[in-house]
């Protein structure tokens, strides 16, 4: 039996997604923003503890930025290798991401950070928990821009059984309330799926944005 039965129409308490939310215009500008963005501040590979580097790059926008090196994960107000400030998140990011928390139940969403993970055609992300911000009462919005993803979603355990989600071009989720801290990950990209094409994308691959609270 599944966790989540009939997860396509019942999603956990928590979790909103929309499908397509954005048209592939707004799609577009939003890539023109994250062009601009990684201008700014270069994607990078982070190490973990273990020294082994992420797989995917990844860059942020806002007034912190989630950072991993040797010593740990922490969000930190400057970027790790051009020691510069990170740039503002996108006007439009920020008001789409008002938009959805409103509607989400979440009044006065301020994020102070959005992290820019970045998924080449081999890109994935390892089954995790975001627990690195400050209150967890605040919502992670989530954007999907490029190729298609198989998103995994788990319990609030690394074990607990995961359900499977394909996520698309323009489909935004909230995940906040008692779905916060459930484990997740991105299991595969499927290249060559996206509906827009735009220089930022890597070759058949993905980027997702997800704005946060860290402090
Ligand atoms: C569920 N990114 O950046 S976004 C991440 O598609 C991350 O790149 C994935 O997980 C991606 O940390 C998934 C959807 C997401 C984001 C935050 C969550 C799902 C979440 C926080 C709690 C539960
Ligand atoms: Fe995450």
């Amino acid at each position: 039996m599944s966790l989540f039965p009939d997860l396509a129409e019942t999603l956990p308490d928590g979790v909103r997604l929309w499908r397509r939310r954005l048209a592939p215009g707004a799609q577009m500008a939003l890539l023109d923003d994250v062009a601009r963005t990684l201008e700014a501040a270069p994607p990078y590979r982070p190490q973990m503890r273990t020294g082994a580097y992420v797989i995917n790059r990844m860059s942020n926008c806002g007034s912190l930025g989630w950072i991993s090196d040797t010593r740990g994960y922490r969000y930190e107000p400057l970027h790790p290798e051009t020691g510069k400030a990170w740039p503002p998140i996108p006007v439009e990011l920020g008001r789409i991401g008002a938009d959805c928390t409103r509607e989400a139940g979440f009044a006065d969403y301020e994020p102070d950070a959005c992290l820019i993970n970045i998924y080449e055609a081999s890109g994935k992300l390892n089954l995790h928990r975001d627990y690195d911000e400050a209150d967890f009462r605040w919502p992670v919005v989530s954007f999907s821009l490029g190729a298609d993803a198989e998103f995994l979603l788990g319990g609030f355990k690394r074990a607990d059984p995961t359900h499977r989600l394909v996520l698309h071009s323009g489909d935004i989720l909230v995940f906040g309330g008692p779905s916060r801290l459930r484990y997740h990950g991105v299991r595969k990209i499927f290249p060559g799926t996206s509906p827009v094409d735009h220089s930022v994308l890597p070759e058949g691959g993905r980027i997702n944005l997800t704005l946060r609270r860290a402090r």
